[in-house]
């Protein structure tokens, strides 16, 4: 075999070298400076010099990161600093209690402070990582503390993790000669969703969540399988570090130090100053908890000063300087009573669990949606089960999945499987269950009671005649006390007869009463939107209101008319000729009209002028602070843009609000420019 050229061993260095800053540049500091194609094609360069002269191959070059053979087993590696685990919080007493207890133990005189480092709890796999002269050597699970696995070649695969260190000024000189460093091993929100699905689709074992997800994907004795899967790193602490290093002396700047030799950290990382710096920043943390791309279940705090850490040192196996202050738990085990079917706007007939109450995430739950029959058969749930419960953020609970060790255990009640109703719960009518979808229908329309009240509350809201102060519980009750039969008798309400329903009063009745008629004068989309035609949404609605002007000229449209306009095809255009065709709906219509329903009929020259957007197109993401993300959707067609969910070559801009997701990444690749809201004003001022 030929050996390398001096010339070619040099190049070889100088690609991996290369690669490897592009690599951080887009996985650990989310800015990439080359393209996906400039990328893979210095990859490949190396990876065919390395192929021909397999001398040139070293373990830290990026080629390494595809995964290596199999391996039999793990081997033992010994941790000789420990790797410690951290005690927990549950409230803010067991803070202050907290902070006491180091208050007693470090002296504080009277001027002394103390501050705290905050970051997420990420919900992972702790790993230790060791770089010798700044090339990553080894890597271990946590295992017991003090012995963990070797699983090195899995950790290679991660493309966060530096498989060498920077150094700015040359050689290692800013460098220990060994480090250890601590971090954890996480999988995305997104990644997790996808890698279930692919697993699903291919016949394979679906994952509980992404944390058993990360650590499964870690423990693969099969690198070249971790390889594919999608795992993300953050490191937060220090284990050993070479004598004579001279180490950041707090929390924070040691996190800034590690970021600058090339680790990823979390960017939500915060000195607090006090305690109640701390509880801002936990409650903040937990108000944007569903909006992060990652899991967490809490906040760490540490004493943001080493020396002090050094002083306070440890109990058994925990610092006495960091704390766990979890949230509340967002999964709750709960036995399964019953399984009902609520009928919805559409007939749609939807599984509810009724549960033995339990609280989650610090909310009892008494109920939880099974989605529909093909869930409940995938995951195999039945009556009198045990089951777990997830409440995340503000999304309705879920059931997740069966405790399935519970059915073999003597002296459980009998499980019963569930089974979808013939006839529908509520009018009796036969209920249709066709191939094509899993959902199954009260074939009633709204001659069904419970499809009829799920249609005012349609109706009534925020997006259709957005009538303020009538919401859902209020719809039932005007419905239930025969006020309302029909959705133009809201605007027949008197003052005196809401007043008399239970929780009202004078004052409330008057307020709804001017909300319902300040409603009276909307839009023609909102009016096209709340007349709940099937399957016609906000965006088509508003495409209707452009092409018609009038709803004579609606009314009067045939399916090719329709099907000629944006995003209508052949079914919607169907739905819209048969809900014309039923003259109930049509009568329900006109009465809505008599009754005072009206809206400006937009004049040619406004719209011109108004349509100064027109022909760009803009993707949203992240959260502002000015308006919700609808509303800037709203403001932004009303000027002529196209608001899409994706980014593209061809997208003009991406506004992006706090905690944008993977879709900067993509515009900043892609060199679409990206907008921030102050932008986004003028753009509408525009
Ligand atoms: O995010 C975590 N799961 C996490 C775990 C963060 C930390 O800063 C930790 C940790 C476990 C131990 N710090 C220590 C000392």
């Amino acid at each position: 075999m030929k050996s390398a050229s001096g010339a070619q061993k040099k190049r070889a260095e100088a690609l991996r070298k290369e690669l490897n800053t592009h690599n951080h540049q887009y996985h650990v500091l989310d800015d990439p400076k080359i393209s996906d194609a400039q990328y893979d094609a210095l990859f490949r360069e190396l990876q065919e010099l390395e192929e021909k002269y397999p001398a040139l191959k070293s373990a830290d070059s990026p080629t390494q990161r595809v995964g290596a053979p199999p391996l039999q087993n793990f081997a033992t590696v010994a941790h000789s600093v420990p790797m410690l685990s951290l005690a927990n919080a549950f409230s803010e007493e067991d803070m202050q209690a907290w902070e006491k207890r180091i208050a007693d133990r470090i002296d504080l005189s009277e001027s002394d402070t103390l501050e705290f480092a905050a970051e997420p709890k990420l919900d992972g796999l702790a790993v230790s990582l060791r770089y010798e002269d700044g090339v990553f050597v080894q890597g271990a699970t946590r295992g017991d503390g003090s012995q963990g696995e070797d699983i090195t070649l899995n950790l290679r695969t991660l493309s966060a993790l530096p498989l060498t260190l920077q150094v700015s000024g040359g050689k290692s000189a800013g460098l220990p000669k060994e480090l250890i460093v601590r971090g954890e091993v996480f999988m995305e929100k997104a990644a997790f969703t996808a890698l279930n699905n692919a697993q699903r689709k291919s016949g394979n074992k679906e994952f509980a969540n992404p944390r058993n997800a990360a650590a499964g994907s870690l423990r693969l004795l099969d690198s070249s399988i971790t390889a594919s899967r999608q795992l993300s790193l953050y490191v937060y602490a220090l284990g050993d570090v070479s004598q004579g290093f001279k180490v950041p002396a707090t929390q924070q700047s040691m996190l800034e130090w590690l970021a600058k030799i090339g680790f990823p950290v979390c960017s939500e990382t915060k000195v607090c100053a006090n305690l109640s710096a701390c509880f801002d920043y936990y409650n903040d943390i937990q108000s944007r908890r569903s909006a992060l791309p990652y899991e967490i279940d809490g906040v760490v705090f540490k004493v943001n000063e080493r020396s002090r850490q050094q002083l306070l040192g440890q109990v058994s196996r925990a610092p006495r300087w960091a704390i766990a202050y979890k949230f509340p738990a967002e999964e709750s085990v709960t036995h399964l009573i019953e399984v009902e079917f609520q009928v919805g706007r559409t007939g749609a007939l939807t599984p509810v669990a009724r549960l033995e109450p339990v609280s989650v995430g610090g909310v009892t739950v008494s109920n939880a949606t099974l989605h529909n029959l093909d869930e409940i058969t995938r995951k195999d749930i039945r009556v009198n089960d045990k089951v777990i419960i997830r409440r995340a953020g503000d999304v309705i609970p879920e059931v997740v999945r069966v405790v399935l060790d519970d059915r073999k255990q003597a002296g459980t009640p009998r499980r019963r499987k569930i089974k979808l109703p013939e006839t529908c719960p509520v009018c009796g009518s036969p209920v249709e269950h066709s191939a094509e979808e899993a959902v199954a229908r009260c074939t009633a329309g709204r001659g069904c009671p419970a499809q009829h009240k799920e249609y005012v509350k349609h109706f009534a809201s925020r997006r259709a005649m957005d009538i303020d102060g009538l919401g859902d519980k209020l719809v039932e009750q005007l419905m239930d006390a025969g006020l309302v039969k029909r959705v133009d008798d809201l605007f027949a309400l008197r003052i005196e007869e809401i007043a008399e329903l239970p929780r009202m009063g004078v004052k409330s009745a008057t307020n709804l009463v001017a909300s319902i008629e300040a409603s009276k004068s909307t839009t023609f989309a909102r009016f096209i939107f709340a007349l709940g035609i099937r399957e016609v949404g906000e965006t088509s609605a508003e495409n209707l209101a452009g092409a018609f002007r009038t709803v004579e000229q609606l009314e009067a449209a045939d399916v090719a008319a329709l099907e000629a306009i944006n995003d209508i095809g052949p079914i919607v255009a169907n739905n819209i000729i048969a809900y014309f065709a039923d003259s109930n709906n049509v009568d329900t219509m006109r009465a809505l009209l008599s009754a005072g329903v009206h809206w400006v009929e937009p004049d040619a020259t406004s719209t011109t002028q108004s349509q100064s957007l027109d022909g760009t197109s803009y993707v949203l993401t992240g959260t502002l602070s000015s308006m919700t993300r609808d509303e800037a959707k709203r403001l932004l067609s009303d000027k002529g843009a196209r608001v899409v969910s994706s980014v593209s070559a061809k997208t003009t801009g991406l506004i992006a609000g706090d905690a944008p997701g993977s879709k900067l990444a993509k515009a900043e690749n892609l060199g679409v420019p990206v907008l921030d809201e102050a932008q986004l004003q003028l753009l509408l001022k525009s």
